[in-house]
C-alpha cells in the first residue's frame, strides 16, 4: 500500500510504453521456463508482470521465439488427482493498476507449444506479452528448474 501512495504522483506523468519516459509502467520480471521433457514438444513458461503505474490494462496474449504457439494455461487438480490445463479466459490476466499477474508452478502459465529443437537447463529464449493498451514487451527467459 505504501508503494501504491508512491507511485499515484506519477501515474498522470508516466506515458504508458512511450519512448524514453520514466521507469514504470509494466514490469515484466522473472521470468523461466522448464526445459522440455524428452519426447515433448511443449513447456511451461513462468513469469511476473506487474503494472506498477499504468492504466487498467490486460494481458492480450504472448509469442516466443523458441514456441510456435503461447497460450495462458491455469493448472486444475481435480478431486482424484488428475492434473488438466485448461485456457484461460477469465479475469486472471486483468491488470488493473497495482496489481501482479504472477505465474507460478500449479499454477497460471504461459503454454509454449510447438517447440522444436529441445529446450534444455540454461538455454536462453524470448519472451513478448502483449497488453490491450501497453506495447508490447519483450524479455529473456531462461530455462532452469526450480
Ligand atoms: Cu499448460
Amino acid at each position: 500500500m505504501r508503494r501504491a501512495a508512491l507511485v499515484a504522483g506519477v501515474v498522470l506523468l508516466a506515458a504508458c510504453g512511450g519512448e524514453g519516459g520514466p521507469p514504470g509502467g509494466m514490469a515484466v520480471r522473472d521470468a523461466w521456463v522448464r526445459p522440455t521433457a524428452p519426447g515433448v514438444t511443449s513447456a511451461a513458461i513462468y513469469v511476473v508482470v506487474e503494472n506498477v503505474d499504468a492504466p487498467a490494462d490486460r494481458i492480450l496474449g504472448a509469442s516466443a521465439d523458441r514456441c510456435s504457439t503461447v497460450v495462458p494455461h491455469q493448472t486444475v487438480v481435480d478431486e482424484n488427482d488428475v492434473a488438466s490445463m485448461p485456457g484461460v479466459l477469465g479475469d486472471e490476466l486483468d491488470l488493473p493498476p497495482g496489481a501482479v499477474v504472477t505465474m507460478e508452478p500449479l499454477g497460471l502459465h504461459l503454454m509454449c507449444l510447438g517447440v522444436g529443437e529441445p529446450i534444455e537447463l540454461g538455454d536462453d529464449m524470448e519472451l513478448t506479452l502483449t497488453f490491450d493498451v501497453h506495447d508490447p514487451m519483450t524479455v529473456p527467459v531462461v530455462a532452469a528448474n526450480r
